[in-house]
């Protein structure tokens, strides 16, 4: 028997009611097609893997990858895709507000040639948001807006999350992708390392079937680390940018602490200075959890140990700091040069070893 020509990936959290129509639906406008459909469910507490495992039961077509431990709809959708073998993958989502019935015009249009990705548009003649209130259709507009320096022109929907592409196409590009948050459409047009040959085709966006939406300000927040990751990630990680700029705050926090203890409490400054830096420190963790590495934010033991560890290791990080500084001035180097490659050795070793230590941040 002939294996799939298109695989649908859909990624799923908590969307058990929307499965067994999701099949019945992509049954019937995909017939004549050899294709199947692989769910990425990241442990949805509503079992949704354990409804999507049923159907694969009685429909040799379905299958469900199940994540556990991870979050992201981009992430998923790779590895979803990474499992497939077909020539054409699509990627979709689980609650029916993509319109299923664009799947076979997209698969034509992929097998004959002349294009790398198709992408079911909102935004055209003939397509539209549903119904949308104001303030999410605003949102919508300008986070379109935003990506437009890393899109081809002339696209009119780079924030779909419905749109299909020729496997080798994905090949060429998967390892150059972020896989942060949401919006795997824009980071696959920006990995590309040519433009892709796309093709928009029209689809209203419809009501959700059954479930709650996921979007939240996580999915702001990974936004915009996409954007930055994709513009300035080549010359410099994103985290780093983001950990240095909480280091500044924790700067100031240090200042401010000092002066009301030292300057205005009398205390010895010794003492002033050690609460100081805990202070900064617990600031920094603190920070660096939710914004750094939001995506991996600790919660209650977890955050206790990621605490430990980052003092422990932030205080290392001090040692080499003044060590190197120190090392420096004694060669005649600028005082001031000192202290900036000690500053500077002391973040890199705070970045790198908390990264893994206190985050453990996977390989991707
Ligand atoms: N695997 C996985 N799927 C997700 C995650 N977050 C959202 N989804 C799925 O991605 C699709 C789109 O999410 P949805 O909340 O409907 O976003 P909206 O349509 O923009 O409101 C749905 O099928 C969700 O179940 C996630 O963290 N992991
Ligand atoms: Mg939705």
């Amino acid at each position: 028997m002939q294996g799939p020509v298109l695989s649908i990936i859909v990624p799923t959290f908590n969307e058990r009611d929307n499965i067994p129509r999701l099949v019945e639906v992509l049954d019937v406008c995909l017939v004549g097609v050899e294709w199947e459909l692989i769910v990425v469910d990241d442990d949805s507490p509503d079992q949704t893997a354990a409804v999507v495992r049923a159907q694969a039961c009685a429909n040799h077509r379905v299958r469900c990858l199940h994540r556990i431990g991870r979050r992201g709809l981009s992430s998923a959708c790779i590895e979803g895709m990474l499992s497939s073998s077909a020539p054409v993958v699509a990627v979709m989502d689980g609650d029916l507000q993509h319109d299923e019935r664009l799947l076979p015009d997209m698969l034509k249009a992929l097998l004959q040639g002349g294009y790398d990705i198709v992408i079911g548009s909102r935004y055209m003649a003939g397509g539209g948001i549903g119904e949308w209130d104001g303030m999410r259709a605003l949102t919508s507009r300008w986070a379109t807006r935003l990506s437009r320096p890393l899109v081809p022109a002339g696209l009119t929907d780079p924030m779909s999350g419905f749109f299909a592409m020729r496997r080798e196409v994905f090949d060429r590009l998967v390892r150059r992708t972020s896989g942060l948050g949401f919006k795997l459409l824009l980071d696959v047009l920006a990995s590309s390392p040519q433009p892709l040959r796309f093709l928009e085709l029209p689809y209203e966006f419809r009501l959700r079937q059954a479930g709650e939406s996921k979007l939240d300000s996580q999915v702001a927040w990974d936004y915009v680390m996409l954007l930055l990751d994709k513009s300035i990630g080549r010359f410099v990680p994103v985290r780093l940018v983001t950990f240095c700029l909480v280091g500044g705050s924790g700067v100031l926090i240090h200042f401010s602490v000092l002066w009301v203890l030292y300057r205005w409490l009398a205390m010895p400054f010794a003492w002033g200075q050690g609460v100081a830096t805990v202070l900064a420190m617990t600031s920094n963790f603190i920070l660096n959890n939710v914004i750094t590495y939001r995506d991996q934010r600790l919660r209650g033991w977890q955050w206790l140990r990621g605490w430990l560890s980052f003092v422990l290791v932030c205080s290392l990080g001090a040692v080499g700091n003044v060590g190197v500084a120190s090392y420096l001035f004694t060669q005649q180097f600028h005082w001031g040069l000192s202290a900036l490659a000690g500053i500077l050795v002391g973040t890199v070793w705070n970045y790198a070893v908390t990264s893994s230590y206190t985050w453990s941040v996977k390989a991707r």
